[in-house]
């Protein structure tokens, strides 16, 4: 269960989805105004999903910084639980997914589409489908 369900959280949730390094904790800080979510040069730095509260122009959500999504195919597997910190962490941004009311998906304009982005693409379409 997640801290969303637990809370049985009545607004809306804006997930932010994307490969490392791509600013997504860096949107997720300017958003929330807090430097909550560390924001690193090193890809894959961030571990854990990151929560936090958005009052954007008079609109309230929750959002969440999908951070340590290093392992498309874990993820895509929606792991079984196992205490693997790694499982729990693929495992834990799936469900934020599953749940999310909107995908903010961020790619690098300098670095432009890498295969990565795409995988990433394809997989967060199916996740929605499902
Ligand atoms: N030039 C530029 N750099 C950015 C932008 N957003 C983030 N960065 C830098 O890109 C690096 C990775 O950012 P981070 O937010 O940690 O990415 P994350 O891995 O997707 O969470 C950091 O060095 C940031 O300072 C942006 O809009 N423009
Ligand atoms: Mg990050």
């Amino acid at each position: 269960m997640t801290e969303l369900e637990k809370n049985n959280n009545p607004l809306p949730l804006v997930v932010i989805f994307g490969r490392a390094n791509v600013g997504k904790s860096t949107l997720f800080n300017c958003l929330t105004e807090k430097r909550q979510a560390l924001v690193s040069d090193i890809a894959g730095t961030t571990r854990d999903s990151n929560l936090g509260r958005v009052d954007w122009l008079g609109h309230d959500f929750e959002i969440v910084d999908t951070g340590g999504i290093i392992d498309l195919k874990r993820l895509a597997e929606k792991t079984v639980a196992t205490g693997d910190i790694a499982d729990q962490v693929q495992r834990q941004a799936s469900q934020y997914l599953k749940q999310a009311d909107l995908v903010v998906f961020l790619v690098d304009n300098k670095t432009g589409l890498l295969p990565q982005d795409k995988e990433m693409a394809l997989l967060i379409k199916g996740v929605k489908v499902k």
